[in-house]
């Protein structure tokens, strides 16, 4: 009984840990020729993000991206980019258009809330916004050696194993016992067999 109750108390940090475990989703921000659809988007480590464009005006891009420096381009350090979005492309002569750019974020070095530029042809500028929060799975991992404030958890798990360890060193010391006094009385027996 009590080895099930261990086991038991084993599953259970096991099944929360499945549970909290992130699927990697992929959502789809539309753009459009003022906004963004949503305006907002908010991830999670592993997932992704799809900006496709929507904006039919003759001869106008959309090129997402993060502007550091605030100086109307993407090459900067740490900067990046969808580069130029059209409404269509030819793809036989022309492999290199795009329509739509897809973003994955799976470095937790990404981590952040961004303030993205939409920044079209025409000169305009649409601000966007792009949210990237740790994977609750991932945070636990001990690779990454810090508390990100599941630190109770961690360690309850440690007193378990704790717990169990003890529980493990009295059943030895309860057969230990137990043998001691099979053998007292074997001897005991012996002796007073010889008297
Ligand atoms: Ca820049």
């Amino acid at each position: 009984m009590r080895g099930v109750l261990i086991a038991l108390l084993f599953a259970i940090p096991l099944l929360s840990g499945l549970s909290v475990a992130h699927e990697p989703e992929r959502f789809t921000v539309i753009v459009r020729e003022d906004t963004h659809s949503p305006l907002e988007a908010n991830l999670v480590v592993n997932d992704s993000v799809q900006y496709i464009n929507v904006d039919s005006r003759e001869n106008i891009t959309h090129e997402i991206g993060l502007d550091l420096n605030g100086d109307g381009d993407f090459d900067d350090p740490d900067e990046f980019s969808s580069g130029p979005l059209n409404y269509e492309c030819d793809r036989v002569n022309d492999t290199d258009c795009r329509t739509a750019w897809t973003f994955f974020f799976n470095d937790t070095s990404l981590i952040g809330n961004y303030i993205l530029s939409d920044l079209l042809s025409d000169g305009t500028e649409i601000e966007v916004r792009l949210n990237i929060a740790a994977d609750i799975h991932i945070e636990n991992a001990p690779a990454i050696g810090e508390c990100f404030g599941d630190c109770e958890e961690e360690e309850t798990t440690e007193e378990m194993k704790r717990s169990s360890q003890t529980d493990l060193q009295k059943g030895l010391m309860l057969a230990g016992m137990t043998m001691f006094g099979g053998a007292s009385v074997i001897l005991l027996s012996t002796i007073m067999q010889k008297l």
